[in-house]
């Protein structure tokens, strides 16, 4: 039913939704996010280059940023919290059809041993729901994941328009 519920709100806020696929938007054929590519670094266990979208108060955001996990053993990404949103959750992106996407929570996301994966825009991405203060570009967002073996993991993330 939380699917169902995401896909309605998706109909009305799509064009202005952190979910948004990136490819119609973007001008640029080359953004500046597909820069050097993330290495694993052995016992290691790095979230890095968030960032985080603009959004109303009271509206949505999310946040995107690359786990690297050189720990050499699988890790499970079960949730993620922050104080700028009333909820924050884990989402993800998926066709839903007929020219649609949705998104939908994941409490239980795995990471798998000396892998990097990429929250980002039209795929995996940390949304804050029902903000309590605006994000202007310039700001910082502190939020926390959660991961079952790694712990809990900080992270700061500047705003920006995309
Ligand atoms: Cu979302």
């Amino acid at each position: 039913m939380k699917t169902f519920s995401f896909l309605t709100l998706l109909g009305s806020l799509l064009l202005l939704t952190a979910c948004q696929p990136s490819g119609s938007e973007k001008a640029d054929p080359t953004p500046e996010t597909a820069e050097t590519p993330i290495e694993i670094t052995e016992n290691a266990f790095v979230v890095d280059g968030a960032w985080a979208r603009v959004g109303m108060q009271g509206g949505m955001s999310a946040a995107y940023f690359t786990i690297a996990n050189g720990l050499g053993e699988d890790d499970v990404l079960v949730g993620a919290s922050s104080s700028v949103a009333e909820a924050t959750e884990v989402h993800e992106t998926y066709d839903a059809g007929e020219g649609m996407m949705g998104m939908r929570e994941r409490t239980s996301l795995p990471i798998a041993a000396n892998s990097v994966t990429e929250f980002k825009q039209g795929g995996l991405h940390v949304m804050f729901l029902r903000l309590t203060e605006e994000l202007a570009e310039g700001d910082e967002v502190q939020f926390t994941l959660q991961f079952e073996k790694a712990g809990e993991i900080s992270v700061t993330a500047p705003v920006r328009m995309r």
